[in-house]
Order: structure tokens, then C-alpha cells, then sequence
């Protein structure tokens, strides 16, 4: 899969040279020019905040809702929201952590606990579960005693992303709080949340009291209220989750031969080192594909070094419609993502008329501009991409109509301006590469799908 071959051609240069600059004036958003020469210099001042284009309000809210006052604190129950349209948290799931203002201590916990106990040798009858004055809080593994659950918990932290399921894309919790305020007056709000899901990059704001949640009772006939609510949000921010990106895009076309491999150490070169083979004996060796428990990923050696590669083919030219073929390349041994989502961002998203073998949902973060998408697998067919090798693959078409007055297949406009995977950004191969039309370009192209239908035609007719 992985030995692309470029085929380089030295009487192209003229060419490429005069392309190189109609690619350079080449904006694919000609209405937004301004818009987005603004936004991105905002991006160039704030580079490391945590500020999403493709999903502006994207963020993670943790609410806690005082549910009853105790003798010596209160009982809490903690609800984690992803109100991310494409990034979920996949396994091994979320840890949260935060600072007590004063000498609290959690009692107990349902539906998650504390990775340490701390210090709780001032009590002595009844032990606290957590003493520490930072608490760091992990979800309960699926299978745990009905009675120790809640709705929403034990999930292994696991969070679907809001865009493909939001009924999957909370997480809860109940904490019983001693040695803290009694009343919405003496109640001090915990401090310094931090996020990690399961890898940094979320950055969390002040806890802020908010209006008390209502809740309606199972038969919906009885509204209760929480005693108290205090908000919490965090945003993510790929910036300072990781140095490099952690996946890459490669093309192709119908119309060229040319395959613009992913740029060369897309994800880092650095990585080399352990990387591997994909005809190495190691790989026949048992527990080669045993997570670790720090994630270390073992990376299959390609040039780009990343753990995804997403290649976006331009296979047909219809009169009508166009269709793109996208496959995504798993080159980790050690992880199978579960329930991986694919963000694009095109100007012909806004007319897709059919996706295969992926679902597929618009995303519109701002009103008035259609132009990206989300592709996730299907459940139970193709949204788990497996381990590397022969099955680390999943693939799918789309087919768009053609808007005559945009449509081009000139200077890459085929191919997309922005891809995620499971929402961080990959690297696009640099612009001049892309695989672009011959000089004649419109007869070629005209010639070569004629030609390419009378063979299928003749082809058809023989089978
Ligand atoms: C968090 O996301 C929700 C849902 O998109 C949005 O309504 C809310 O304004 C966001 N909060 C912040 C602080 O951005
Ligand atoms: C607090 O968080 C909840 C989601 O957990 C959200 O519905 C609510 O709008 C938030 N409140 C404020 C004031 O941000
Ligand atoms: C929260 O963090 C800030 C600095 O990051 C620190 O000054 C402050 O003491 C911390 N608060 C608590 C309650 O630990
Ligand atoms: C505190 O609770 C009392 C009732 O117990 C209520 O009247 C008051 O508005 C609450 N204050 C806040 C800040 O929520
Ligand atoms: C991936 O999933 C398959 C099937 O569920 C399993 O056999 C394999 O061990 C998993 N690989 C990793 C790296 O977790
Ligand atoms: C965006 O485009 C999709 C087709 O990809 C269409 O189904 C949807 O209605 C469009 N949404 C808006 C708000 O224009
Ligand atoms: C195909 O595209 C490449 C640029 O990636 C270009 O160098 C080459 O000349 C193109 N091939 C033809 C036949 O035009
Ligand atoms: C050819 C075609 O269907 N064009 C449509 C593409 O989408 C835009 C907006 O979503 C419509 O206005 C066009 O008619």
C-alpha cells in the first residue's frame, strides 16, 4: 500500500513552473477571501488557543449538580457533556482532575473513582475514598455492580463526539463531598480542572454557578430541581495536545497518473526509530499488537511516518456528478480505532448526493458556508479501522452533483481544503504537488471518460 510510486516526468517542469504560480492566486474560497485572510491571521496570534474553525463552539462542559446537602458537605452528580461535533474520547478514556479550595474529601464515589486514595489518616472511624487534595477521577470500566452505576457512567471514559451520537456523548458520575460547605452560601466551588482525554490538549476554565438544572422524573410527570450548579468548560486545542500532526493526506486522479504521496516525516521523523517493516518477522512474534499501557504506538516505517494516512482519489467525471473514492490506512500495530470520524472540508460538500458504505452528516459551523462534512463507519461493518495490516483499512465513495458554475477539475480543486481524523488536522500535501490536468485539460479529461465509459460499456456487454 505504502510504495507509492511518483512518476517523474522532466518534460512537465515548463509546466509545473507555470502552474506552481496559478496554484499560488489559486483561493479556493473567492467570496471569503477577506474572512479567511483574517481568520488566519488570528490563527498566526493565537496559535496555541484552543479556537476550532470547523466546529468554532466545540467544548467539553462539566456540570456538577448538587443533588443534597449533607451533615458535612453535599452529594454531587457530575455530568460530562462533549459538545464536540467530530472529537470524541476514545478508549482508554478521560481522566478529570481538580484542586479542593479547602480540607474536602470525597466520601464515596458511584459510576468512577479516584487512581489514589491520599492521605486519610486523620479519620478514624469512616474512611474517606479520596483524601488527596487533587483528586484525579477515572471512569469504571462496563460490568461493574449494577449498584455501584449511574445513568451515563462506566463506559471505560469512553465518549462518543456530539456530531455522531449524541445520545453516547456524555459521562457521568456521583460524588459524596465531607468536610465542605453546607449551603449554597458556604459551599466553596473546586478549582484547576484539568482534562485529559486520554492524551493532553484540553485546557479548562473556572467552575462558574450557573442556573440550577431541572430534571424531569422517568415518566416525565415531575420536575425537580438541583440544589446548586456550577459549569465548567474545556476546550481542545491539537496545538498543544502534540508537536506534530498524527495523520496525513495523500491524492489521485483519474485524469493523472501522478499519486502526491503524504509530505515526507508528516507526523515527525523522530518516530523512525521504532518504527517497523511491514515484512518484518518481528510482526509474526505473539503480543506485537498488545497495547501498552502509555499508548506508545509501533508505527509501520513509511515515508511519513504517521499513524493515518487518508487518500482522497478523484475516480470519476460524470456529466452530471463527479465521485471521489476516500480510503483511511491504519499504520499503528498497537490500536484499533473505535469509532473514528473523517472531517472534510470541500465546496462541493454542500451537494452530496449519496456517500457508500460510510455515513455521512453535514456539519455547518457557520450558516451561510456548507462546504464540510463528517464521515464515520457504520456500526457493526466499518466503524472500528483495525490494527495495522492487511485489514487496517476502511474505504467508502461519494458522489456530488455538480454545480456547473464552481466545478472545475483545474488546479486541484477536486481534492479537499481541509481534512480531520478523529479531529485533529492532517497534513495536505504542498499545493503545487497535487496531481493536476494536463494542458488540454477539459478534451483530455472529456476524452478520457468517453473513453473510460466504452470500455466499461464493452466490458459490461462481454460479462
Ligand atoms: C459549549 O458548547 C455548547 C454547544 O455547542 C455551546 O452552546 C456553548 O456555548 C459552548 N460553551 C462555550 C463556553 O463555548
Ligand atoms: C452548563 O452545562 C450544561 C451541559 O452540561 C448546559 O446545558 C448548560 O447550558 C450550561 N450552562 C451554562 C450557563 O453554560
Ligand atoms: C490553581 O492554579 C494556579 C496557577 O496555575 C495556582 O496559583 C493556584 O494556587 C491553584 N489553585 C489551587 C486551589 O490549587
Ligand atoms: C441559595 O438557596 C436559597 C434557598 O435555599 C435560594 O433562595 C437562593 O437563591 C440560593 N442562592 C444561590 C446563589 O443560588
Ligand atoms: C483489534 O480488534 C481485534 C478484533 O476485535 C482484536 O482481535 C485485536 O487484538 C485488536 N487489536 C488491538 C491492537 O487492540
Ligand atoms: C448542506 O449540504 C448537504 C448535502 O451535502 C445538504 O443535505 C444539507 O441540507 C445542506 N445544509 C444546508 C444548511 O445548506
Ligand atoms: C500530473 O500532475 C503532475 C503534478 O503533480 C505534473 O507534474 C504532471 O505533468 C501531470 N501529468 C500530466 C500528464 O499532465
Ligand atoms: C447542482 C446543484 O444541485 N446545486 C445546488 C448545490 O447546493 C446549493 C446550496 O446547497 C444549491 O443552491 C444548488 O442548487
Amino acid at each position: 500500500m505504502e510504495n507509492i510510486k511518483v512518476r517523474a516526468n522532466p518534460n512537465s517542469m515548463r509546466i509545473e513552473g507555470k502552474d506552481q504560480r496559478t496554484m499560488r492566486h489559486f483561493n479556493p474560497y473567492p467570496k471569503h477571501g477577506l474572512l479567511f485572510s483574517v481568520f488566519f491571521a488570528f490563527m498566526i496570534f493565537y496559535g496555541a488557543d484552543a479556537y476550532d474553525p470547523l466546529d468554532p463552539t466545540g467544548n467539553i462542559t462539566i456540570k456538577w449538580d448538587v443533588v443534597s446537602w449533607t451533615p458535612d458537605g453535599y452529594v454531587a452528580v457530575v455530568t460530562m457533556n462533549n459538545f464536540q461535533m467530530y472529537r470524541h474520547i476514545m478508549s482508554p478514556g478521560w481522566t478529570l482532575g481538580w484542586n479542593w479550595p479547602k480540607k474536602e474529601v470525597i466520601w464515596s464515589m458511584v459510576g468512577a473513582q479516584t487512581t489514589e486514595q491520599g492521605d486519610c489518616s486523620k479519620f478514624k472511624a469512616n474512611i474517606p475514598h479520596c483524601c488527596k487534595k487533587n483528586p484525579i477521577v477515572v471512569d469504571m470500566l462496563p460490568g461493574v455492580p449494577y449498584n455501584q452505576q449511574i445513568a451515563n457512567c462506566c463506559k471505560g471514559g469512553v465518549v462518543a463526539s456530539w456530531g455522531q451520537d449524541p445520545a453516547g456523548a456524555v459521562s457521568s458520575f456521583q460524588v459524596s463531598v465531607g468536610v465542605a460547605g453546607t449551603s449554597n452560601k458556604t459551599v466553596k466551588l473546586p478549582r484547576n480542572f484539568t482534562l485529559l482525554g486520554p492524551g493532553p490538549g484540553y485546557t479548562c476554565g473556572p467552575a462558574n454557578v450557573v442556573p440550577s438544572t431541572t430534571f424531569l422524573s422517568p415518566d416525565r410527570r415531575r420536575k425537580t430541581q438541583a440544589l446548586m450548579t456550577w459549569n465548567v468548560t474545556c476546550t481542545y486545542s491539537q496545538f498543544l495536545a502534540r508537536k506534530n500532526p498524527s495523520c496525513c493526506v495523500s491524492f489521485s486522479s483519474f485524469y493523472n497518473e501522478t499519486i502526491t504521496p503524504c509530505p515526507n516525516c508528516a507526523c515527525g521523523c523522530p518516530n523512525k526509530r521504532n518504527c517497523i517493516k511491514s515484512d518484518s518477522k518481528l510482526l509474526s512474534r505473539v503480543g506485537v499488537n498488545t497495547p501498552r499501557k502509555d499508548n506508545a504506538p509501533l508505527l509501520q516505517c513509511t515515508r511519513h511516518m504517521c499513524p493515518i494516512r487518508v487518500h482522497w482519489h478523484v475516480k470519476l467525471n460524470y456529466k452530471d456528478y463527479w465521485r471521489a473514492k476516500v480510503a483511511i490506512t491504519n499504520f499503528n500495530y498497537r490500536l484499533n480505532y473505535t469509532q473514528w470520524t473523517l472531517v472534510v472540508q470541500h465546496p462541493n460538500l454542500n451537494n452530496v448526493t449519496q456517500v457508500f458504505s460510510f455515513d455521512y452528516k453535514p456539519l455547518v459551523p457557520y450558516q451561510s458556508i456548507n462546504d464540510t462534512g463528517m464521515f464515520h463507519g457504520m456500526k457493526f461493518y466499518n466503524d472500528l479501522l483495525m490494527e495495522a495490516g492487511p485489514t487496517g483499512n476502511v474505504q467508502s465513495e461519494v458522489l456530488l452533483q455538480k454545480d456547473i458554475n464552481t466545478f472545475t477539475l483545474k488546479q486541484g480543486w477536486a481534492f479537499p481544503r481541509k481534512v480531520y481524523f478523529n479531529g485533529d488536522e492532517c497534513m495536505l500535501p504542498p499545493p503545487d504537488s497535487y496531481p493536476f490536468l494536463p494542458n488540454s485539460g477539459y478534451m483530455d479529461s472529456l476524452r478520457f471518460t468517453v473513453l473510460a465509459t466504452l470500455v466499461l460499456s464493452v466490458l459490461m456487454v462481454i460479462l
